[in-house]
């Protein structure tokens, strides 16, 4: 996969450089450039913001730099983190992890004037996205979450590829609680079952956990339009307990 991010605080984008997504570049498996917009300005300034028409407080990111940034780069999915934007799930990430080529735009202040956005779409998909119900100073930190769950969805990027498939939002559900050696820590034991080493019964209390964690932490996820917690083998009936 081909990623391309273009923003005034490249710096700002230093950890995908590290750790798994650093490994994945090595490997060749993500091709990733980061671009500062400025080099696409030509006043001594370099200016990237002016007021907004209409009034309002703040400033807005100029069209003119934005569009010789787009009009350089090869064409692909546009990614713009914006709190405006549609919410971010895990399977949008699923979804843009089959794309050959993502493009961020990072904006900063009160945004990028919308016309970057609309011209842009005349040759690629667009798509504002948003993180959650709140602002940030700029759409950097956004791009690298959404990066982050994209990039470990494209195979080979994590070694163990069975972890993905049992894991929250997986299956529409948040995934029961783990837990690891010793078996009793500062007088707290863990679940019997889980040292029962009966298979069926495990996979029946971890569907079940998952069931009543997601009621009681997310109903949205149970009542969303399309929800439909997939059954997996040992399951119960999908009965929510308690
Ligand atoms: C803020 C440009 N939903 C998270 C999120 C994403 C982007 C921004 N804020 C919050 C943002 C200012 C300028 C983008």
């Amino acid at each position: 996969m081909r990623v391309d991010i273009i923003s005034i605080f490249p710096e700002y984008l230093a950890p995908l450089e590290l750790s798994l997504i650093g490994r994945a570049r090595a490997a060749g498996l993500v091709d990733l450039a980061v671009h500062d917009l400025r080099r696409w300005t030509s006043d001594v300034h370099r200016t990237v913001d002016d007021t907004p028409y209409g009034g309002g407080p703040g400033m807005v990111m100029r069209p003119e730099p934005w569009g010789l940034a787009l009009d350089a780069l090869e064409p692909g999915h546009l990614l713009v983190p914006s709190p405006a934007g549609t919410p971010f799930r895990q399977s949008y990430a699923q979804e843009l992890a089959g794309e050959p080529h993502l493009i961020v735009a990072c904006g900063r202040y009160e945004g990028i004037d919308q016309r970057v956005l609309e011209d842009a779409a005349r040759r690629m998909p667009v798509t504002e996205v948003s993180l959650g119900d709140y602002v940030l100073f700029g759409g950097e930190v956004a791009a690298l979450v959404i990066l982050e769950a994209v990039l470990r969805l494209v195979p080979g990027v994590l070694g163990n590829a069975g972890s993905l498939l049992e894991e929250s939002h997986v299956d529409g559900l948040l995934e029961a609680p783990v837990y690891t050696k010793p078996p009793v820590w500062r007088d707290l034991a863990i679940p019997e079952v889980l040292r029962s080493g009966d298979h069926g019964r495990i996979a029946a209390w971890r569907r079940e956990q998952a069931l009543t964690r997601t009621a009681r932490r997310r109903p949205d996820l149970l009542t969303r339009p399309g929800a439909d917690p997939a059954p997996r083998a040992g399951g119960t009936a999908g009965g929510v307990a308690e």
